[in-house]
């Protein structure tokens, strides 16, 4: 998890001040949240594209009330492959070479949380780099936020000091990176201390990365998320969703184990394991929504949740009904109790509150039918645990679910705040 501190060492002093200057306005509570937000950035490559991916989704603004980065810096140091890495379609792409020159006009897309502008080189000569460069320096000077790029191997000459100066007085809040930096074989921190020397900044406010292989791009977004409120701000309203899809991942993978336990016997199996995949999804879960809690812990929320002896109820219940084997009941019990009490966690650590057993049953229930529906598929006789995993599992992912609550959210009135608890209670 990234400290707040060390993201503020990142910043160039033109983008410091700017940030100073709009914290010292910031309410106190505000600032937490501002924090908190920051924190939850993720720090893995495919999580941060599911998190730009989900700006798109939540937001649904047009390009005009998005934060506007534009990517500036001299021909072929790699802006248009940085582009392409923000953009989620491909049809967007820009065109990418080794000749310098191949951007010849702005180019601009969606990347979800902000809207992403590409630019010509900006130190180009002649009449025709002369024309480009007016574009690209118009393009900065529209933007709300600057990504200045250099490259890692030509580093930072003349030219490339007179663009800096350039543009770091624009007003902007920006970030530099130099990229290239998988060529960098040897010393990449002396790298770093020369462009730095040279730009007349610290080593920290340069930001290494690669935009061939991805590198660092995480890093890269965290900063910018430090240094653009407006980026925050849209963090802040795709962060529920972009969190209930990473435990919904975990929910698939637990409710699909809790299946295939089940399988074997009956009338209901030991509870045990289920109760240990259902702590181990629990504390997957905490973590997505950033509370520190110990196994033990996860544990004794599972049990005070209940779910075992609903379970067993909601077995006994359906197979007087009859008309259902044994085996298929159990493991639509077994999975959908697993998913309800994942959504249950949700709840519990996104607002503290504890869903009534009331609408736990009737979430188990429903869930059942819906899994005792798409399992009847997979055939008369009875399965392997791998291939009841699987099954369970893909139905699962494909969910419209998984990609948004407001199904479940509607199948009951507010929950009832039976427990509370302290938020973020240390382990
Ligand atoms: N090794 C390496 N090559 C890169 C990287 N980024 C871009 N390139 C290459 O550099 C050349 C110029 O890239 P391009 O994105 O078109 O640069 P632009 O002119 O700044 O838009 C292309 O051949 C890219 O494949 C990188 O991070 N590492
Ligand atoms: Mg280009």
């Amino acid at each position: 998890m990234a400290n707040f501190d060390d993201l503020l060492k990142n910043l160039t002093p033109q983008t410091r001040a700017i940030f100073d200057a709009f914290w010292s306005e910031l309410p106190l509570p505000d600032r937490k949240n501002f924090v908190e937000l920051i924190q939850a950035f993720p720090s893995e490559a495919n999580l941060v594209q599911l998190l730009l991916k989900m700006g798109t989704n939540q937001l649904k603004l047009t390009f005009g009330q998005k934060q506007k980065v534009a990517i500036v810096g001299p021909a072929n140091v790699g802006k248009s492959t940085l582009y392409n890495h923000f953009v989620p379609q491909k049809s967007d792409h820009a065109e990418v070479s080794p000749l310098p020159g191949t951007t010849k006009a702005i180019q601009e897309a969606d990347a979800g949380l902000f809207a992403v502008v590409d630019t010509p080189g900006a130190d180009a000569v002649g009449e025709v780099g002369q024309k480009e460069r007016d574009a690209a320096l118009a393009a900065a000077a529209k933007a709300d936020f600057l990504i200045i790029v250099f490259d890692a191997i030509q580093g930072i000459k003349q030219t490339e000091l007179e663009l800096y100066r350039h543009l770091s007085t624009l007003g902007k809040p920006f970030v530099v990176v130099l990229n290239k930096s998988d060529l960098i074989k040897k010393d990449i921190n002396a790298v770093l201390e020369h462009a730095a020397n040279a730009l007349s900044i610290q080593k920290d406010q340069i930001i290494p990365i690669s935009a061939k292989t991805g590198d660092h791009l995480p890093e890269l977004l965290r900063t910018m998320a430090v240094a653009e409120p407006g980026i925050v701000a849209a963090l802040g309203q795709a962060l529920p969703q972009y969190r209930w899809q990473l435990a919904w991942r975990a929910i698939a993978s637990a409710a699909s184990v809790s299946a295939a336990i089940a399988l074997t016997p009956l009338p209901m199996v030991d509870f045990v394991p289920l109760v240990v995949t259902q702590s181990v999804m629990v504390l997957g879960i905490a973590r997505i929504y950033n509370y520190k809690i110990t196994m033990n812990r996860a544990r004794e929320l599972v049990v005070s949740f209940g779910l075992g002896f609903l379970g067993r109820t909601l077995f006994y219940e359906l197979s007087k009904l009859g008309g259902v084997p044994g085996w298929l009941l159990s493991s639509a019990v077994a999975a959908s109790t697993t998913v309800v009490m994942g959504y249950a966690a949700v709840i519990w650590f996104e607002r503290g509150e504890r869903l009534s057993n009331e609408n736990l049953k009737t979430l188990s229930q429903n869930l059942t039918k819906v899994f005792l529906q798409n399992l009847k598929s997979i055939g008369k006789r009875k399965p392997n645990k791998k291939g009841l995993k699987t099954a369970v599992e893909e139905m699962l992912n494909d969910s419209p679910l998984g990609q948004n609550r407001e199904v479940i959210d509607g199948q009951f009135s507010e929950p009832s705040s039976e427990i509370k608890e302290e938020k973020n209670e240390q382990a």
